[in-house]
């Protein structure tokens, strides 16, 4: 192809890419972007610092003693972890549509302006493209779809700070053009005046309430499963508060291939500590000091359920094999695979009255689905590590 072929084709292109100027909606620009970017920030930020403690949550020893307490803690920041990350789903949408013609700005001449033009573009893109692959991915979690190949946990984790970085750098790029944006009235009084003939076009502040409308619906879909009365109204909520004995099924007996061991007679809860190892019958566990505890599973996927759980304290089977009260407990499942067939107990946790090594739910034997003969449920803790069929207690240096 001959140079000047290359110049008409080139020509041909740039005469069919939009300019900004060829968008002439009213609603985009600067004043919707920044109002709908204020709200985005917040759900963004709510959902990076959620999720932080999420995943602080999960490590097998946490940088800092997390707390024990409010036991619903768990329950209340995995919550907003989802309504955030739902809610930013519409917020996104709207500011992608406001800038949406900035996209075709055209590059300034080579120099120092190109290179601050093209740093700007970097950045967005890392930010949207971060953004829109924390949302997407977030979501078909919560609805356990997982049609990719790579570890959900590792990438979610990595990308947040990818998306929290460039969102910085992007507001303090922006700033003098949101705080210019955010002091100017929503719509110019011209375009609202009462007195003006011809169809009325919708304005900014109708756009804004949609938007507010849309991310509220959204945060209600996703929370309301917890609220009395309104369990109908969560239809994005995965888990709508079915399952034996009214609280859902993660993984079933069957599913962790556990269901024809469960009712062996030779079962023994085996509890190693560092005075000795005791192997404990079910009766031995029933002959123990019962307590009882109201305490929600949590799963990180976003819907939670309470139940009353009564059984051993961990702490008492740790001392009766000489732990003393800095040690940590690993609790293991008689599943033989799957990540989540062990969790570790933190110190501070073993030592709460609450964590407890349940046998019944609800004032019944647990349901099979649930962690017959016996399961972990230990307060402010994600119901990943609430370790079902257990079979082993093992006391370790924290
Ligand atoms: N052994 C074992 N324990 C497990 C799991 C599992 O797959 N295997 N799933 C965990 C997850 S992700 C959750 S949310 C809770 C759910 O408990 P439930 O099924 O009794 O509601 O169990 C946890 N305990
Ligand atoms: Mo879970």
């Amino acid at each position: 192809m001959s140079g000047r072929t290359l110049t008409g084709v080139a020509a041909r292109l740039e005469a069919r890419i939009p300019h900004t100027e060829s968008f002439t909606s009213e609603l985009r620009g600067p004043r919707t972007a920044a109002r709908v970017g204020v709200w985005l920030g917040v759900a963004l930020s709510v959902a990076f610092v959620t999720g932080l403690y999420s995943h602080a949550s999960q490590l097998a020893t946490p940088p800092v003693a997390l707390p024990t307490a409010p036991a619903r803690l768990y329950q209340v920041t995995q919550g907003l972890h989802v309504a955030a990350g739902t809610a930013a789903v519409p917020l996104l949408l709207v500011k992608l549509w406001s800038v949406f013609p900035r996209l075709f700005v055209r590059p300034p001449r080579p120099g120092r302006e190109l290179a601050l033009h093209l740093l700007e573009r970097i950045s967005i893109a890392l930010l949207v493209g971060a953004a829109i692959f924390q949302l997407v991915t977030g979501l078909a979690n919560s609805a356990q779809w997982y049609p990719w190949s790579f570890g959900f946990v590792g990438a979610h984790y990595a990308l947040a700070w990818v998306a929290a970085g460039s969102l910085v750098v992007h507001i303090a790029v922006k700033l003098p053009i949101i705080r210019r944006a955010l002091s100017e009235p929503v719509d110019d009084v011209a375009a609202a005046s009462p007195g003006s003939t011809g169809p009325v076009a919708p304005t900014r502040r109708t756009l804004l309430r949609a938007t507010w409308l849309s991310a509220a619906v959204a945060v209600v879909a996703t929370t309301a499963a917890e609220l009395p009365g309104l369990r109908r109204v969560a239809v994005l909520a995965v888990r709508s508060g079915e399952g034996p004995q009214g609280i859902p099924v993660n993984r079933s007996a069957v599913g962790a291939g556990v269901a024809d061991q469960l009712d062996d007679p030779a079962w023994r809860l085996r509890v190693i500590g560092p005075a000795s190892t005791l192997e404990l019958s079910l009766d031995d566990l029933r002959a123990m000091d019962q307590r009882t505890a109201v305490l929600p599973i949590a799963c990180v996927e976003g819907w939670s359920a309470s139940g009353q759980w009564s059984g051993v304290p961990v702490r008492d089977l740790a001392a009766l094999v000489g732990a003393g009260s800095g040690e940590a407990v690993v609790v293991r499942s008689m599943q033989s695979r799957g990540a989540w067939r062990e969790s570790r107990l933190p110190a501070n946790f073993v030592q709460h009255p609450d964590s407890l090594l349940a046998l019944t739910l609800a004032g019944q034997p647990l349901d099979p689905d649930h962690g017959y003969p016996c399961r972990l449920i230990a307060p402010a803790r994600p119901g990943v590590l609430q370790t079902k069929w257990v079979h082993e207690l093992e006391v370790v240096p924290a």
